[in-house]
């Protein structure tokens, strides 16, 4: 059963972009039913509307509080009836309000190598650590914000001469662009589920992340 998917945003769309391809030629089984945006000059609601997607806006700034802002996004989102909830690129941390209406149906992609550099500013975070690796993790979205189950990861080299924004473009291209679509599949097919024991995937329990060695043909 093709899945009811909505993605989440706040900027450019790249990672969107990506869902939106691999819905179109079939490597997700899934339609996106709609996009939503919190800020209006968010680059990536040109990138659904191109693709005849529904997109829905609605600014943090005009609500009270978190939870009036949750309270709206999972009204405006329930018109859709999605299966899965999808963020990508989102910036606004969410309350238990809303993570409790899609629990075990979201995820988010992360740009660091979770545990390692929650939060903002991870590319900045790991060249002042002098990390060797740097990467992005796909992970279930919990109330512990950057720490819900983590599914898969895909890491690099840092090279000496790196800066956050040359480490921002090989974790999208190298990593995201790749890992994101590839998890999203799985979860459409019925491949993935965060289930008591933890992540399942194709039917195990995951004791850590999977790495890009599981990311199929199709997506790399
Ligand atoms: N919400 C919950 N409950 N759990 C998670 O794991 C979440 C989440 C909401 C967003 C994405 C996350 C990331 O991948 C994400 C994961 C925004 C912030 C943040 O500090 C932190 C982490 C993430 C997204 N946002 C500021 C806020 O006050 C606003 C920053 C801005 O607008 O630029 O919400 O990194
Ligand atoms: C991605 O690198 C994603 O991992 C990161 O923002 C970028 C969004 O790019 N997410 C966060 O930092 C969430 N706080 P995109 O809009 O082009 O997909």
């Amino acid at each position: 059963m093709t899945a009811r998917i909505a993605v989440l945003i706040s900027g450019e769309g790249r990672n969107l972009q990506a869902l939106i391809d691999a819905c179109a030629d079939g490597r997700i089984d899934g339609r996106i039913v709609v996009v939503l945006s919190n800020r209006a000059e968010a680059g990536g609601i040109a990138r659904a509307q191109r693709a005849g997607i529904a997109v829905e806006l609605l600014s943090h700034r005009d609500y009270a509080s978190r939870e009036a802002y949750d309270t709206a996004l999972v009204s405006r989102l329930a018109a859709y009836r999605p299966d899965i909830v999808v963020l990508a690129g989102f910036m606004r941390i969410l309350t238990p309000l809303f993570i409790g209406a899609y629990a075990g149906r979201m995820l988010n992609i992360h740009p660091s190598l979770l545990p390692r550099h929650p939060g903002l500013h991870t590319h900045e975070a790991v060249l002042a650590a002098g990390d060797a690796e740097h990467g992005a993790t796909v992970h279930f979205v919990t109330d512990e914000l950057d720490g819900g189950p983590r599914v898969i990861q895909g890491q690099f080299k840092v090279r000496a001469d790196d800066t956050p924004q040359t480490l921002a473009a090989r974790v999208m291209s190298e990593v995201e662009l790749k890992i994101y679509p590839q998890a999203v599949a799985w979860m459409a097919r019925g491949e993935l589920a965060l289930t008591a024991g933890g992540v399942e995937l194709h039917g195990r329990i995951l004791t850590a992340p999977v790495g890009m060695d599981a990311v199929e043909e199709a997506f790399r």
